[in-house]
């Protein structure tokens, strides 16, 4: 008896193969993926880009567009790769509203390349004329920015390693002057670069920072880059944790085959985009963008309130030994913390947002931190200290002083990070602090011991993170180290108690 083989081949992992039986619930392409080609090329693909720009590409594709798939590029690790390669490109994504899940197979990923493997295949395909957008998540500190100035960092290592190196680059700004310098060389206009990280005038930052670093290499390609590249300015916006095996499991379940990384994240999303594509664009507003002539008001709306209550609240609840975002909101102080900071110190800095009500941005960013579905963990967010506050709170502070009132909430926020440097919780419990600057910032606060007054004036020295201006003031000085010493001998409890006037419980 001859069996027929090929019925007994159930696909077991995720792929092109595997889609038409996927349960019917799943949502996923239905586009022809064969027919479609890379149109933009995605630098650092990692959860975050896999649960927006990649599904506002996949909606489009979906809608019949055929010229705009992605091709994701891993700087340095190739476990991205390893993990999508073999799925054809395919992924889950698993959006979770508290208990409800939606499962969706994202499909606008047509390849990944590693460079560090494959340098001159990624360099060559930076050159073709298809390739008409480079975007990127790299994380803030990806951009060796100095953070005081928001210039490029031109002591920063990998920029030294560059300059000397610059056809071998490390850094990103080195690796797009490189790509820029090969595609004028190939007679290609220049690729549009997005940056979608979490910065203000994001695209103006890493234009500066690129553009500098290519004139301090040729001026006169600095002179090309500054005169021909367009960097539109945008405002990305999902929740999206880190993915973990509980989530991958969760999926298998869902697919009823493996996923190695899927990506979990919330129901929402959002994107603001500065319409300049000199070498067109996918239709994004289709698939919900907001192309806009100026992105600032929205951009510094969400790093200020979202991104800026996300640290309050990580800072405060490692320190206390809180997990997730969630759990946070479940504490009767912490609430009450970030609802303040939004109403005294943040709304009042923002410009008018078009078509936007701020305050009940407010309140919808409250409920979205409550979704119990998504895992967002603190130690996570705390990442990164040294780059994220100067862009989500201490430019706020700034502005608050310059216009005559004093931030309430901000210094709080900075000694939770002052305080948080050690490194152990409340609880007793060591943690890690990651950070571009942790050898030096742990190391600060392991000399101070128990002295706040010292802690914070060794920390308010790095020019790089409180600039002049904070520095120089005596009242935020005092607030800082005011709440800093709470912390330290009190502990969050006592702290917050008093800082919101009620008695302790
Ligand atoms: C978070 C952001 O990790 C963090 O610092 O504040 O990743 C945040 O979740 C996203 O910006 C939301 O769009």
């Amino acid at each position: 008896m001859t069996s027929d083989l090929r019925n007994d081949v159930v696909p077991k992992r995720l792929g092109n193969a595997a889609l038409a039986g996927l349960p019917d619930a799943v949502e996923r392409p239905t586009y022809d993926r064969e027919a479609v080609s890379p149109g933009i090329v995605h630098i650092g693909l990692g959860a975050f880009c896999r649960a927006h720009a990649m599904v506002y590409t996949d909606d489009v594709l979906q809608a019949g567009a055929t010229d705009w798939g992605i091709v994701g590029v891993c700087l340095m690790s190739p476990a991205m790769r390893d993990a999508l390669k073999p799925q054809d490109g395919l992924y889950t994504l698993l959006s979770r509203d508290n208990d409800t899940d939606v499962l969706r197979i994202i499909g606008s990923v047509l390849d990944v390349m590693v460079t560090a493997e494959q340098k001159s295949e990624v360099f060559e395909l930076l050159c073709r004329p298809e390739i008409r957008i480079v975007t990127l998540t790299v994380t803030e500190k990806g951009y060796c920015l100095d953070g005081a100035t928001g210039g490029l960092d031109e002591t920063h290592p990998a920029i030294v390693a560059d300059l000397a190196n610059p056809t071998d680059p490390q850094s990103v700004p080195g690796f797009l002057t490189e790509a820029l310098r090969l595609r004028r060389a190939a007679g290609q206009a220049p690729f549009t670069v997005l940056v979608c990280d979490n910065l203000a005038q994001n695209g103006i930052k890493v234009r500066n920072a690129v553009t500098r670093f290519a004139s301090l290499r040729d001026e006169e390609l600095g002179q090309f880059i500054s005169q021909n590249v367009a960097f539109p300015c945008t405002m990305v916006d999902r929740i999206t944790p880190a993915t973990q095996d509980a989530d991958r499991q969760k999926v298998a379940n869902g697919l009823g085959i493996v996923d190695a990384w899927p990506v979990v994240t919330e129901p929402f999303r959002q994107w603001v985009v500065e319409d300049h594509f000199p070498l067109g664009r996918p239709d994004w507003e289709r698939a919900g963008a907001i192309m806009a002539e100026d992105v600032l008001p929205y951009e510094l709306m969400k790093l200020r309130c979202l991104n800026g209550s996300h640290s309050t609240l990580a800072y405060l609840s490692v320190i206390a030994g809180i997990e997730a975002i969630a759990d946070a909101m479940m504490d009767k102080d912490l609430p009450k913390v970030i609802r303040r900071l939004w109403d005294e110190d943040l709304i009042r800095t923002l410009p008018p947002v078009p078509g936007t009500d701020v305050v009940a941005y407010t309140h919808d960013l409250e409920a979205r931190f409550r979704n119990t579905g998504v895992r967002h963990l603190t130690l996570q967010i705390s990442w990164d200290g040294s780059q994220k506050l100067p862009p989500r709170l201490l430019e706020a502070a700034v502005e608050l002083y310059s216009s005559g009132r004093d931030p309430k909430v901000i210094p709080l926020t900075v000694a939770a990070w002052m305080r948080f440097l050690s490194g152990r919780n409340e609880l007793g419990l060591d943690y890690v602090v990651t950070d571009p600057h942790a050898a030096r910032l742990t190391s600060i606060a392991k000399d101070a011991g128990a002295d706040a007054v010292k802690l914070a004036n060794t920390l308010f020295d790095i020019r790089e993170i409180f600039g002049d201006v904070l520095p120089a003031n005596a009242h935020f000085r005092a607030e800082v180290t005011k709440h800093l010493s709470s912390l330290m001998s009190r502990g969050v409890r006592k702290t917050l108690r008093a800082f919101l006037g009620e008695a302790e419980a």
